[in-house]
């Protein structure tokens, strides 16, 4: 791919008009306390997918919706060549940030703008990418939309899938498709050639603002393996049943768990374990829990280790604990991956033309990126987030750095916008 040198930036962002348009982002699932809760294919989400379609006619980019709830806001070069798309996801955690996800959309969205503003003239497409489900906390897997995109899984797959209440995923995506058709969006097949993929995200970690920089130009991310374990006891009364005749599923889920985090803290170096999700059933305070259910997260940049550790994993799930039986499932594997150095490289030539210092950084995070890295030139940049907190509703970040952020991105997606 030839690239024409940014000797200037191509553009000039209006920060002003990018901040409010994240503010009213944040109106969609917002929560008291200032955070947001928009689930993937709720009725919150689904208004704030109808509000990017009107932000992208009076911009005058078409609106798409793919098979997989993907969405794509497209601005037509003179050329219809493969397209390059820009952006990230609009779901959120539950007691989500206003900024996850939302960040990367909105600051394509300034392109968008900026580009009708001047009226400029490019080669080929450029497409603002909205994935589907990438949180994967109301639906598992998370990065669903872009691994159907790049046929990493099947909506097959995914059919009986249901969230908590039983709400099936199937049911809610169709809703949520017929929901954007109905405000103008146009169907659109799942998956098509792309040009290059770039992604601005918040850091969601504390690096960037540490070292006092505006941005962080991204080349790869670590591998990720999610667990879905399910314990299986005997209920019983809590005041009759003496310990001896006991299968009870807490006491078991809490044994395993202790026993599953064990080889984790005992590698060499950091491998994150996270057991965000433990539920048991029926519930009921004086009754022995007949079953439990727990989700484990585990992140680490060396594949090998979470291979071994996934072997260490699926031999304890076969143990009896306290008389309970276990069903573990993995539900999601991500591989490390790095991301493209052409990509990278115009990625820090924005940087240095518009000024800003930066460094080179590898994500905690998984992001939609991951699997747009096996498809085509792939790479993202960071913006500092305060305290590197996230997933958490006092997510923050600053108007500048937001503005510093989409301006480096944008300088890369029109140069490759060109070629
Ligand atoms: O969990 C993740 O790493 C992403 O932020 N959803
Ligand atoms: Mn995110
Ligand atoms: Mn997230
Ligand atoms: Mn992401």
């Amino acid at each position: 791919m030839d690239r024409s040198p940014l000797s200037s930036l191509p553009l000039t962002i209006d920060g002003e008009a990018l901040w409010r348009r994240l503010q009213e982002l944040a109106t969609f699932g917002a929560r008291s306390d200032g955070g947001v809760d928009r689930p993937a294919l709720s009725a919150t989400e689904r208004a704030a997918r109808r509000r990017l379609i009107e932000w992208a006619d009076a911009l005058g980019a078409t609106s798409h919706i793919d098979p997989a709830g993907n969405m794509f806001f497209r601005r037509a070069g003179i050329d219809d060549l493969d397209p390059v798309l820009f952006g990230s996801h609009i779901d959120s955690q539950p007691n989500g940030g206003r900024y996850d996800g939302a960040y990367g959309v909105v600051a394509g969205f300034a392109l968008l703008e900026a580009a009708a503003r001047a009226q400029l003239v490019h080669a080929r497409p450029i497409e603002v990418v909205v994935w589907n489900n990438e949180e994967g906390s109301r639906y598992s897997p998370g990065a669903m939309g872009s691994a159907l995109f790049a046929g990493q899984i099947g909506l097959d797959a995914l059919r009986d899938v249901q969230d908590a209440d039983g709400l099936r995923f199937a049911d809610e995506l169709e809703a949520t498709i017929a929901d954007a058709k109905a405000a103008g969006a146009r169907e659109r097949k799942l998956g098509f050639p792309v040009h290059a993929f770039i992604e601005p995200h918040i850091e969601q970690g504390p690096i960037l603002e540490r070292e006092g920089l505006p941005v962080g130009i991204v080349d790869g991310i670590q591998g990720l393996r999610w667990y879905r374990v399910t314990v299986h006891g005997s209920s019983a009364h809590a005041g009759t049943t003496p310990r001896a005749a006991r299968r009870d599923a807490f006491v078991g889920a809490a044994e395993l768990a202790a026993a599953l985090r064990a080889p984790t803290i005992d590698s060499e170096d950091a491998v994150r374990f996270t057991i965000g999700r433990f539920r048991v059933f029926p519930g009921s305070p004086n009754t022995i829990a007949e079953r439990a259910e727990f989700s484990v997260d585990l992140r680490h940049n060396d594949d090998a280790l979470l291979t071994s550790l996934d072997e260490v994993f699926t031999e304890l799930a076969q143990r009896s604990w306290s008389g309970c039986s276990v069903e573990m499932e993995r539900v999601m594997t991500l591989s490390p991956v790095s991301f493209d150095e052409r990509v990278i490289g115009l990625l820090e030539q924005g940087a240095r033309t518009s000024g800003r210092s930066y460094r080179r950084m590898t994500s905690g995070a998984f992001h939609d990126a991951t699997h747009m890295a096996s498809l085509c030139p792939t790479a993202m940049v960071f913006i500092p987030c305060a305290a590197g907190i996230s997933h958490n509703p006092l997510e923050r970040i600053e108007p500048h750095d937001a503005l510093a952020g989409a301006e480096v991105a944008i300088a890369a997606i029109v140069a490759l916008a060109q070629s």
